[in-house]
């Protein structure tokens, strides 16, 4: 029986547990990214761990995220991870250079190897062939230090691809409509492949906006083949001595399959506030729009801005429109300028802003009162753009340019023929914005740089042997990490401050839990399904425990934040059955009594007691060893020193 491209690179990282889907592995980790958002506290956790120097093959270290500098504490911080990347070898992509994601793609991938990420969004790499995946900071910690990555051995989704995509009609509209097929929870569990004669249509940008928007669908990741398109990619990089050939088995056997015929797509915008809210240009019908705003993760690469540059040629952004572009890095930006892209975006009124996440997690350019923003991003959930009534709608970028000029979502089809766009046989290399680590020598001489608004990991403490807790918050299905956790330009400078941080959570749904939480000392919070979808930021799981979370009890988990609510040493619990979550309301008294001594004995049923109702509530602890030995030890961190001794 042929094995899927995903098995077959799955399997020649195997280090740990059996290839049986649904089951736990432990893979090896050739590369790893951080960005600062994340990479703060990752590498403080990577110092706590006491490892000299990474033991991966390649570890790169970005800053993206937070450049607003609106204050010390970014600068501060991209200062801390650029002395701590030097002295532990880490390659430092200094502030400017980039988005992790594009600039890995461009500079780092090597089809065929693993990468994992500090970054829900790493799934990019497998636009060249990789198996890329979002995690937590603290598995990118354990990852640099040389250990195996776990993740459940998935299901492997086909998606087999026919036709060639219709002038106009773009890369953006491939993941949406997947999107809309699937919907935000249909990758659980599972890693998308891409196949079929469509895929020789696609260009590795293409690919990449495609298997970066699967982090929407809740998938462990995306992967397209490694091709002669790859190699060409490659090449064009000055990095094709990297390529090989990576493909499934012609035979190989797929858990399900998706068909889609790319000559039937049509444009496609998801609506607010999901990005599966997914809906035809024609549906949507004209909508007067406020803000268009290109660039992020998904859709910043030279071919995105030849498109919108060629769209925009000798046109002027529409009086009621503001237009922002962001390039995904520093080699885009470059490139636009040496081919005088740059000069027509800018004559026609767009607003150009640095090579960085910008609007996308808020930093900036927040729509006007309850405003329509056109957004080539990945993600619309509410408040995200920094406003609570803000209507995001995620498109791509030639249905984004179009409408910034007519100033109504417009259909890109009707601006006629399409040139055929090709992307240049050679790049623009420049890599002194990178800056390596330091030789092992030299390593010891390293001074680390921290700031005042640096501070250590939450105390944390072994699994209690009863947990009595009242519910401190009880919340609906689809709860997104920027609920639990909000970013923005005023939030994210915190992110190496659990303490401060902590005051922000679940705000957007309840401005009070913080405090209530904090007063309770201890208590338990109950979800529906879907809980904790979205970003990997493991903030989302460290402030609860800084509040006194011991468990979260919901319908169902996303994937990242299951394995960040573990990592953080706190209980992550499923209904059997998923009407008793109406039996808890916020307030109730919850009881797991020998809870240490069963979750030990390795039951995975346990009884919840609400002592308010007194009903007894069947729930799932579903902990296999490794995860059960974190939970008793009180996290990854207190499990991996007590492994390393
Ligand atoms: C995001 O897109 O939500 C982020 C910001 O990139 C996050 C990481 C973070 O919260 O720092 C992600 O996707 O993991
Ligand atoms: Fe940055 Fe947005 Fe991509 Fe997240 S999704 S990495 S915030 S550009």
């Amino acid at each position: 029986m042929g094995l899927t491209l995903t098995e077959k690179i799955l399997r020649a990282h195997l280090v740990d547990g059996e290839p049986v889907k649904g089951q736990e592995i432990g893979i090896r980790i050739d590369q790893t990214l951080t960005q600062d958002a994340t990479g703060t506290m990752a590498y403080l956790e990577f110092e706590a761990m006491g490892v000299p120097r990474v033991r991966t093959e390649r570890s790169v270290a970005y800053i993206d995220h937070n450049t607003l500098q609106n204050g010390f504490e970014n600068a501060d911080d991209h200062r801390f991870i650029g002395s701590v990347a030097k002295k532990h070898g880490i390659w430092f992509s200094r502030p400017g250079n980039g988005i992790c994601h594009q600039v890995h793609l461009e500079r780092f991938g090597i089809p065929g190897k693993t990468l994992i990420g500090s970054d829900s969004h790493t799934p990019t790499g497998g636009g060249i062939g990789m198996i890329a995946i979002g995690a937590g900071g603290l598995d990118v910690a354990v990852a640099m230090g040389g250990g195996a990555y776990y993740i459940t051995y998935p299901k492997v989704v086909k998606v087999h691809l026919t036709g060639k995509l219709s002038p106009w009609v773009s890369a953006k509209d491939v993941i949406l409509e997947v999107l809309k097929r699937l919907s935000v929870k249909g990758g659980v569990g599972k890693v998308i492949e891409y196949v079929g004669e469509g895929v020789k249509t696609l260009s590795v940008p293409e690919r990449a906006t495609i298997t970066n928007m699967g982090a929407e669908l809740g998938a462990t990741t995306s992967i397209f083949p490694s091709d002669e398109i790859t190699k060409q990619f490659l090449e064009a990089q000055g990095r094709g001595e990297v390529w090989t050939e990576q493909k499934a088995d012609d035979d190989a056997v797929y858990d399900e399959e998706v068909d889609i015929d790319l000559s039937t797509l049509v444009p496609l915008a998801a609506c607010p506030h999901s990005p599966d809210n997914v809906k035809s240009v024609a549906e949507i019908g004209k909508l007067k729009i406020d803000q268009v705003c290109i660039g992020s993760c998904t859709n910043s690469s030279l071919l995105d801005m030849m498109k919108v540059a060629h769209i925009l040629k000798g046109k002027t952004v529409h009086p009621d429109v503001s237009l922002a572009i962001a390039p995904g890095s520093k080699q885009v930006l470059n490139m636009m300028a040496d081919m005088g892209l740059l000069s027509v975006m800018i004559d026609a009124g767009a607003r150009i802003l640095e090579s960085a996440c910008g609007p996308c997690i808020g930093m900036g350019q927040s729509p006007n009162s309850g405003g329509i923003s056109l957004r080539t991003f990945n993600r619309n959930f509410l408040g995200r753009s920094g406003t609570k009534d803000g209507q995001i709608y995620l498109v791509s970028p030639e249905l984004a340019a179009v409408s910034a000029v007519t100033g109504y979502l417009a259909d890109p089809r009707e601006i006629g023929d399409m040139p055929a766009f090709e992307l240049p046989e050679k790049f623009k290399i420049n890599d002194n914005m990178i800056t390596p680590p330091a030789s092992e020598e030299d390593a010891a001489d390293v001074q680390i740089l921290r700031g005042p608004n640096i501070k250590p990991y939450p105390d944390t403490a072994p699994l209690e042997e009863t947990i009595t807790a009242p519910v401190s918050l009880k919340v609906e299905d689809n709860i997104t990490t920027d609920h639990i956790m909000p970013a923005g330009a005023k939030i994210l400078p915190l992110r190496s401050n659990i303490p401060a941080i902590s005051q922000h959570c679940f705000t957007v749904c309840d401005e009070n839990f913080p405090l209530r939480a904090k007063k309770l000392g201890k208590s338990i919070i109950v979800g529906g399904s879907n809980y904790g979808q979205g970003s990997s930021r493991e903030h989302a799981a460290l402030a609860p425990l800084y509040l006194g979370i011991k468990a979260v009890l919901v319908k169902s988990f996303a994937r990242i934040h299951r394995a960040n609510l573990i990592n953080a040493g706190i209980l992550p619990l499923t209904f059997v059955n998923e009407s008793d979550y109406d039996e808890i309301s916020q307030g109730d008294v919850l009881q797991l009594a020998d809870v240490r001594d069963k979750v030990a004995a390795g039951e995975q049923q346990l009884t919840v007691l609400n002592r308010t109702t007194g009903k007894e509530i069947p729930v799932l602890c579903e902990l296999t060893g490794r995860t059960k030995d974190i939970i008793l030890a009180g996290g990854l961190l207190d499990y991996t020193r007590e492994n390393l001794k």
